[in-house]
């Protein structure tokens, strides 16, 4: 690291100390982090945690998402994706129809199809365990990240199963690991507000820790920029890395910056560039226990995601091709980047873009075929 540590902001002294130790960071370290304004000083610091754990790699991947339904009993203030049955907009694919979104442009370059979709009242649990199977049947080199355990809980309740027994069947059926959303903030009183139709923060954790016993591994999110406080990021911060602790299950932490347009919350100001770098920077600082910070474009807008790459992020999430969760909510990034803009951004960022499965292991390309290195 070329620079050395400065800071006129005397609480982060010792914290930097603490950092260049390897010694873990309180609550009262994080409070203080998240209360500086001194950005560069939080990001010298989540920088000296990403080149000691990564260097310059920075990863991405060749992914789709799939969104096989938009209906959804749950009514979140936070959400604009979600449709009540009859409204205008609703719509639920039929299972040919979801196969046929995942072929559309397919090819062999995708390596992850990630599936997250809305609480659908009547789809039966069968629906999802029939379309990861024909998905794995059409794909079968194609990693499968599917559903939030908000949608994990919510089909185990329809279908009359315990939690275990319901990500049993999903394993079963082809689900290969689980994605971070549906997190949110796990506060009571934040919850209440933003997402009262969710299971609450305690429920999410405890269907993270079955995934994680059950050999699925999964990543985590954190929603920021609405009303949550300070004391409430680092109360989710706190929770996850204590999870961390005892499954080992997680690999990326992703901070998912509030767009508040067509939502109910529509008069909260949009996310600042400031609270996105420091929602990266001190994610990667007290995650101390997870491998990954990605700075995921389609929210952060390809410019911060990049400038993140150097205040503690070492991935970029992927291509994702077609997105309607930020883009129902008025995010204004393209639908997609192709490969080449993702290793673009990375390079430029003086970094090195290392593509990779959703496991991690390094994908190898040449002009026609590509193989993960296990
Ligand atoms: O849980 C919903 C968020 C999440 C809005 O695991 C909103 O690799 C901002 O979790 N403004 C789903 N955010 C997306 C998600 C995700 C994305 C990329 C990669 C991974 C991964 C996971 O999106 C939801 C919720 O927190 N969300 N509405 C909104 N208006």
């Amino acid at each position: 690291m070329a620079h050395t540590f400065q800071t006129d902001d005397v609480r982060l002294a010792p914290i930097a100390a603490k950092v260049q130790a390897g010694e873990r960071l309180t609550e009262e370290d994080a409070l203080a982090l998240y209360a500086s304004p001194d950005v560069l000083a939080i990001g010298w610091m989540a920088n000296f945690v990403r080149e000691k754990r990564h260097g310059n790699k920075t990863f991405f991947n060749v992914n789709r998402h799939i969104n096989p339904t938009n209906v959804c009993v749950a009514a979140c203030r936070l959400c604009a994706f979600g449709r009540k049955k009859d409204s205008a907009g609703a719509y639920t694919m039929a299972l040919e129809e979801a196969w046929q979104a995942a072929a559309s442009g397919y090819t062999e370059a995708v390596t992850e199809f990630h599936i997250v979709g809305g609480l659908h009242p009547d789809l039966p649990f069968e629906y999802f365990l029939d379309l990861i199977a024909g998905l794995k049947q059409r794909f079968p080199q194609v990693h499968l990240k599917a559903f939030t355990m908000v949608e994990v809980a919510f089909l185990a309740k329809r279908a009359k199963l315990s939690i275990r027994q319901t990500l049993e069947k999903l394993k079963l059926a082809g689900v290969d690991s689980l994605p971070g959303g549906g997190a949110e903030i796990f506060a009571d009183r934040v919850r209440s507000i933003i997402c009262d139709h969710k299971i609450d923060g305690a429920e999410w954790l405890e269907t993270a820790r079955t995934a994680h016993q059950l050999g699925l591994r999964s990543n985590a999110t954190m929603l920021y920029g609405h009303i949550e406080n300070d004391e409430d990021r680092v109360d989710h911060l706190l929770k996850l890395r204590a999870l961390q602790d005892e499954t080992g299950g997680f690999q990326t932490f992703i901070p998912l910056a509030f767009h508040p347009d067509n939502t109910p919350l529509r008069h909260l100001s949009k996310t600042t560039g400031m609270l996105d770098i420091k929602n990266i920077a001190i994610g990667r600082l007290v995650l101390d226990n997870f491998s990954h910070i990605k700075a995921y474009w389609q929210m952060l807008t390809p410019k911060i995601a990049q400038i993140a790459l150097r205040f503690g992020a070492d991935d970029l999430d992927g291509t994702v091709i077609e997105e309607k969760i930020y883009h129902d909510a008025g995010a204004t990034t393209p639908q997609g980047l192709r490969r080449s803009e993702l290793e673009r951004l990375i390079r430029e960022a003086g970094r090195e873009p290392l593509e990779r499965d959703t496991m991690y292991h390094p994908v190898i390309r040449n002009e026609t075929s590509f193989t993960v290195s296990v």
